[in-house]
């Protein structure tokens, strides 16, 4: 288990999350911890200035949506032994990069509750508050540096499947990595890649989905889960299901069946797009995704072109 809260400050938060919601006295976290009373509150309230919501109440103390805690200890043992859970970090990619070089194991995931600078493609602002899930999963597969494309592609079809079997919204993906939930962006995906020598030797994946926040006061065009349910949703049950639904899609990997299922899964194909690369603009109808994920879209003449990059907007 990999935790950055010190030893009581953890198990004063797991005995909380094993009430499961229900109010824990401070004598039967002092009598458990063998600590003073004095010693709890004062953990509790370092834990509460640290973003963590615990409600205090003369009976006690209770843990506010115990199921959306995605501190290590919440999840299955064989996903806790790959969390890195951090109450607020820059960027969890850069946490995850130096992790990744650090021997961390393949299918390790970096979490913040907050990020101070969350970033999106082209180090573009990505708006990282609390309630979102922000997390950048890390990748050892042992690949030749011309298939890593492909885990971005099973990691976004993941995902939508994962949100679809869960809420039943109407979730798709756009060109490359975007989800998007009633034509707005829920969630966004950027990827880096260290090679050494031929081969890959990590592939960090970030993922930002707004669950529980309100992006939206920031970014018009952003919606959370939340702003569609209509109620406050387990982060942690959709990243349990997504990292077990990717597992399943990359051991084995089967390039021809993600690129097939990715495709029923995206609104691009059949729209309107137009695609801005760092050069040129190319508008068109977008006509397919091809094995290596490249874009085909098809002009008024009829003639089509493959793109391999860009940033894609529905027309
Ligand atoms: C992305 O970039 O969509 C990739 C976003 C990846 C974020 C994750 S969070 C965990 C990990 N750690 C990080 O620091 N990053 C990753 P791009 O396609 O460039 O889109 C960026 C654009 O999305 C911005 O310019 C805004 O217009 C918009 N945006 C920013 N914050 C948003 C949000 N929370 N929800 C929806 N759209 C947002």
């Amino acid at each position: 288990m990999v935790n950055e809260l010190k030893n009581i400050k953890q198990d004063i938060l797991k005995h909380l999350y094993q009430a499961k919601g229900t109010t824990v006295s401070g004598v039967r976290l002092s009598d458990a911890l063998d600590i003073s009373r004095v010693a709890v509150w004062k953990h509790i309230t370092a834990l509460k200035e640290s973003g963590v919501e615990i409600e205090s109440c003369p009976k006690g103390y209770c843990l506010k949506a115990p199921d959306d805690l995605l501190h290590p200890f919440c999840f299955r043992p064989d996903i806790e032994k790959n969390i890195f859970h951090f109450q607020a970090l820059n960027s969890t990619m850069d946490t995850a990069r130096d992790l990744a070089k650090k021997n961390a194991p393949h299918l390790s995931v970096v979490i913040a509750e907050n990020q101070t600078m969350g970033r999106g493609r082209l180090n573009r602002k990505w708006v990282s508050g609390k309630g979102g899930l922000w997390f950048t999963l890390i990748l050892k597969p042992g690949t030749p540096p011309p298939l890593a494309y492909i885990y971005n592609f099973a990691a976004s079809l993941s995902l939508s499947r994962s949100l679809k079997r869960l809420f039943d919204v109407d979730v798709s993906v756009k060109w490359p990595n975007d989800l998007l939930l009633n034509g707005k962006k829920l969630a966004g995906l950027l990827s880096e890649m260290e090679t050494r020598g031929d081969m890959v030797e990590f592939i960090n994946i970030g993922i930002g989905m707004n669950v529980n926040n309100h992006p939206q006061t920031d970014e018009p065009n952003a919606i959370s889960l939340k702003d569609v349910l209509q109620k406050t949703v387990s982060r942690k049950l959709i990243l349990e299901t997504f990292l077990d639904d990717f597992k399943r899609r990359i051991h084995p990997l089967d390039r021809h069946q993600i690129i097939g299922l990715w495709k029923e899964q995206t609104s691009t194909i059949g729209s309107q797009v137009r695609i801005e690369t760092l050069g040129d603009v190319f508008e068109g109808l977008a006509v397919d995704v091809d094995e290596t994920g490249a874009l085909v879209i098809q002009d008024t003449t009829g003639e089509t072109k493959k793109i391999i990059y860009g940033d894609c907007f529905h027309t």
